[in-house]
């Protein structure tokens, strides 16, 4: 029998699938999901579901001694754009569920803590192309400076209190069966959606704007296995670079296409850019592939026709109901 995990955030985009994976790999009732309130009946009845507040040391304390939780996903978080609107409560957040949980595990209550890390870390002065896992890192957004410092702090428990704890640097994420909240990456998703109901989109980047991108598939890949390499492989305790697809709105758009030809794309900056533009257009992450075996599958072509495929049977679907 697998550990018994606890997700913080699980009705969010990357818990949500999160959820559905490890409770397909280790069952159901190994896998306890939370969030701050009830996502769908479908997902709520679909295992143990719990509402914690991420900000609430004792909630979260009660749960793992309920449950004997010895994994925790930390996947609440403000994103980048709602981080800008925000940023008190970004910062308190995205800082101090991470302690809650850092200290659950440095007083021996739980054993194992995946914590995730984004591509924002990064910020202007950081060289763009391939931008390698040791480098210049002076975020700019709120978000960014919230992740890097949470990085750090990931660090600092590994070497003084020995907590596993496990992260990767996630870039925009896209999947079909759940939309992403408040990032500056959203419009990679939005774009299949709309492509499909109104045949047009209107881009809140510019159409050279090329970011780190990766198809959730991948993502939920990433995510379990370094949780799962042995602890010995994971070298870096701060966390890891991660790639898989970059590209920019034209080029995801001559993707779209080639399944819609009649789809057109327009572009209105907004206050989005220029966090965009502070962010890496692509990343080297040699490291995690040496260290813990990672490698990408979704190209930008593969991942277009799986997103407009699922998006369609979901159409169809929802035309029964
Ligand atoms: C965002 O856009 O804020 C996120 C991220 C890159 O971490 N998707």
């Amino acid at each position: 029998m697998h550990a018994k995990i606890l997700i913080i955030g699980a009705c969010g985009q990357i818990g949500t699938e999160l959820t559905k994976q490890l409770r397909k790999q280790y069952g159901t009732d190994a896998v306890v999901a939370s969030d701050v309130r009830k996502g769908s009946p479908e997902f709520v009845n679909s295992g143990p579901f719990e509402v914690v507040n991420a900000l609430d040391f004792n909630q979260i304390e009660t749960i793992v001694e309920q449950y004997n939780i010895e994994e925790v996903y930390l996947m609440a978080a403000l994103l980048s754009a709602t981080a800008e609107k925000n940023p008190a409560f970004a910062w308190d957040l995205n800082m101090n569920s991470l302690f809650h949980v850092l200290n659950l595990a440095k007083a021996g209550k739980i054993k194992k803590i995946f914590w995730p890390s984004s591509i924002a870390v990064f910020g202007p002065t950081t060289p763009k192309e391939d931008t390698p896992q040791y480098t210049v890192m002076e975020p700019s957004t709120v978000y960014g400076i919230s992740k890097q410092s949470g990085e750090r702090w990931c660090e600092y428990y590994h070497n003084i209190f020995g907590v596993d704890i496990r992260s990767i640097r996630y870039p925009g994420l896209i999947s079909w069966s759940t939309l992403p909240g408040g990032g500056t990456t959203d419009y990679a998703v939005d774009i299949y959606h709309k492509a499909l109901s109104d045949g047009k989109y209107e881009c809140f980047l510019s159409e050279e704007t090329k970011l780190p991108m990766m198809y959730m598939d991948d993502a939920i890949r990433a995510t379990i296995s370094i949780m799962e390499a042995p602890a010995e492989n994971i070298k870096i305790r701060s966390a890891y670079n991660l790639a898989g697809i970059s590209f920019t709105p034209t080029e995801i758009a001559t993707e779209i296409k080639k399944h819609i030809p009649e789809f057109s794309i327009s572009y209105e900056p907004d206050f989005r850019q220029k966090i965009a533009d502070s962010w890496p257009s692509s990343i080297d992450d040699s490291e995690a592939r040496k260290d813990w075996g990672w490698k990408h599958d979704f190209d930008l072509e593969s991942m277009t026709k799986d997103m407009l495929d699922h998006l369609k049977e979901l159409e169809k679907i929802s035309q029964f109901r």
